[in-house]
């Protein structure tokens, strides 16, 4: 929530002023996960235990300095062989752990508050990131349908985020995310540049030197 000397405490987390318009199809919903932010801390411990955190290669031969896993059908993946979604964790073979039942809501709740009413999300890609760790201005394109939205869920310590436009020279706009935002990307926004400043160390209460970003997407 915006502080404001006038607040009466009587709006949700999302009123619409904590709605932000960053483009034309793209929202922050600022502090839409604070009320279950705990049961998001569950789900994700339940889910690094079956599908831990591990640093992915690039095609390219470059390792990630964000670190990823992956709930739902399906988990994107990069290696040798190019970016990807699959059925499985190639680290164990087992299918992808199910998404939280939390999870789920949050990003249906996002969505439609976002104004993407029916969304049914398949893959939820969980990126952790420390001091220091950055993601370099990228398009996701590896999804079937650029139809259905993108939903971001941030928690921990603050990042910038880079958000730019479709083509990589476009200059990028900074917006600050922390604890609890929610960002919904999709229409006409879904194609652009974007990417994370290099994190600085501001400890967060209960994640520590840690950002996690829960992103949301249809993928099949
Ligand atoms: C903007 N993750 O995993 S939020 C990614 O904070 C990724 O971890 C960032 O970019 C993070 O691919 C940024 C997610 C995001 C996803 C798709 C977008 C932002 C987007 C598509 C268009 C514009
Ligand atoms: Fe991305």
């Amino acid at each position: 929530m915006t502080f404001d000397l006038f607040s009466d405490d009587l709006e949700d987390a999302a009123s619409p002023r904590d709605k932000e318009a960053i483009g034309p199809g793209a929202s922050v919903l600022r502090g839409f996960a604070l009320p279950c932010v705990d049961e998001l801390l569950s789900g994700l411990r339940e889910v690094e235990q079956r599908a831990a955190f591990r640093h992915l290669v690039t095609p390219g031969g470059f390792t990630m300095s964000v670190a990823m896993t992956n709930c739902g059908r399906l988990g994107w993946i990069s290696d040798r062989r190019g970016y990807r979604y699959g059925e499985h964790d190639p680290e164990t073979g087992l299918p992808w752990p199910a998404m939280p039942a939390a999870f789920v809501r949050l990003a249906q709740a996002s969505a439609a508050e976002a104004g993407f009413g029916g969304f049914e999300p398949d893959a939820c890609l969980v990126n952790r990131y420390e001091p220091g760790t950055r993601l370099s201005l990228h398009q996701d394109k590896d999804e079937r349908d650029y139809g259905a939205p993108i939903v971001s869920v941030s928690l921990g310590m603050p990042a910038t985020f880079l958000f730019g436009g479709l083509a990589r020279s476009d200059k990028a706009a900074r917006i600050p995310l922390v604890h609890g935002d929610v960002v919904v990307w999709g229409g006409p926004d879904r194609l652009r540049y974007h990417g994370v400043l290099p994190l600085e160390d501001r400890p967060h209460a209960l994640l520590g030197s840690r950002r996690i970003n829960l992103t949301f997407r249809k993928a099949g």
